[in-house]
């Protein structure tokens, strides 16, 4: 009810977090371009395998001038997996701790990117080369305010050999796009969500260029050729960008969507990484990696602690939106005020002095055991992410921001998008 909705206005109001000048407004103006890499890890960012990179353009990107790259990011992921990963990057709530809130909560009133992007002159799109009914996408795309969807209706699949599991590969995926991307007015606000490094990681021989690892656990070893065909797919849409022109007047963002490599596989992943996987390792593999680029802007590496929660108000921000008016959970990651401590789905967090994990406590830097001094304040921070993963569901679950509306904010009427035949 509204009571509700005045407890989650006044916490999103302490959670915000100034926007940094020296970012603020860094791509004001400039089209959005979301790159949803599937199942990508950051343990195999700079990674060499057999002496091998595995992801060079990947790699390049972490030293590139105009590229922050976040190596102390954090999927936020539950059971909705991809899912979790956009409803949490489109909206700065968390996902539902059980099922998939793209599933369950298609018709709730957001005031998601898309939505608060149109105010400011955006067209919206999303591109994916599977059908469009996979985690209810049709539906909650239309919640969220895109324009346009482009599934799979919208891709030649007619060749065996462009296809996986979920749908057409990276690399002819990107290569299709191009003709739909040129149709949006710009600005425009863009993801395209990829498939080829998937679980099981099974791939074509004829397209892998890099030899499987050794481990003899299967997908592991698999997981090398189809990460690194990924990085291959990604250098390929880059240079079409730079072709088009694209690329001078456009933010990149790159982000791992959950862990492709579950702990189910740590034997292997020890022979991988090179050391025993405690729980404080396993918390570490948890790291995803997140790429900004944007022409102009100082990049680097940042060692910031963060998640999937963070992403919105950071690129609202570098957009030059104040993300003050709107309910997130997440803040941004380029503020001097930004929260530092990373909740994942089942309470468990992590953060740059403490980790907690299980209900034990690790030292951030060593991984070792904390002392019980330390023991206060992990309580203290414990009760605030469960404080914070509540209220997130309440609203998730009492559909509440119908009861609230930004200023400045235009509602979203779902009613309007129609998508799979609609070519204009
Ligand atoms: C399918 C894809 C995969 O459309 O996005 O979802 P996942 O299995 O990774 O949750
Ligand atoms: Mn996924």
């Amino acid at each position: 009810d509204s009571d509700d909705m005045t407890e989650v206005i006044n916490y999103a109001k302490s959670n915000y977090a100034e926007p940094n000048p020296e970012y603020f407004g860094a791509a004001k103006g400039m089209n959005v371009i979301y790159l949803h890499l599937e199942s990508m890890q950051n343990f195999i960012i700079n990674y060499k395998l057999n002496g091998e990179e595995v992801t060079p353009f990947l790699n390049s990107l972490s030293k590139d001038e105009n590229t922050l790259y976040f190596d102390n990011f954090f999927h936020q992921t539950a059971q909705g997996k991809t899912s979790d990963a956009e409803f949490m990057l489109e909206n700065s709530l968390f996902g539902l701790p059980q099922g998939s809130a793209f599933i369950t909560k298609g018709q709730n009133t957001y005031q998601a990117a898309p939505g608060i992007l149109k105010d400011n002159g955006y067209t919206s799109a999303v591109f994916h080369g599977n059908g469009g009914s996979f985690w209810n996408r049709n539906v909650i795309y239309k919640s969220f305010g895109y324009d346009k969807f482009f599934d799979a209706n919208f891709y030649d699949t007619s060749s065996p050999e462009d296809m996986a599991e979920y749908g057409l590969l990276d690399k002819p995926f990107f290569e299709q796009s191009a003709d739909l991307l040129n149709t949006l007015p710009q600005p425009f606000y863009t993801k395209f969500i990829t498939v080829g490094n998937h679980y099981p990681y099974k791939i074509n021989q004829e397209l892998t260029t890099i030899e499987k690892a050794n481990t003899g656990d299967a997908s592991v070893d698999n997981y090398f050729q189809t990460a690194r065909y990924a990085d291959e797919a990604i250098e390929q849409f880059f240079n079409q960008l730079k072709v088009s022109g694209l690329y001078d007047n456009s933010m990149i963002v790159l982000y791992g969507d959950h862990y492709g490599i579950s702990d189910n596989h740590n034997k292997a992943m020890e022979q991988i990484i090179g050391k025993e996987i405690t729980p404080y390792e396993n918390a570490n593999l948890q790291k995803v990696p997140l790429f900004i680029h944007v022409p102009g802007m100082q990049g680097g590496n940042n060692h910031t602690y963060g998640g999937q929660i963070d992403l919105l108000p950071t690129v609202l921000h570098l957009l030059g939106i104040d993300s003050q008016n709107y309910v997130q959970f997440g803040s941004d990651l380029l503020s001097e005020e930004h929260n530092d401590i990373v909740p994942f789905r089942n309470g468990d967090f992590v953060g740059p002095t403490i980790y907690s994990i299980d209900e034990k406590l690790y030292d951030s830097k060593t991984g070792l055991p904390l002392e019980d001094s330390q023991v206060e304040m992990a309580n203290a921070i414990k009760k605030e992410v469960d404080y914070k993963l509540q209220l997130s569901d309440k609203v998730v679950n009492g559909d509440l921001l119908r009861f609230y509306t930004p200023t400045g904010y235009t509602p979203v009427d779902p009613s309007q998008y129609n998508y799979n035949n609609d070519t204009n």
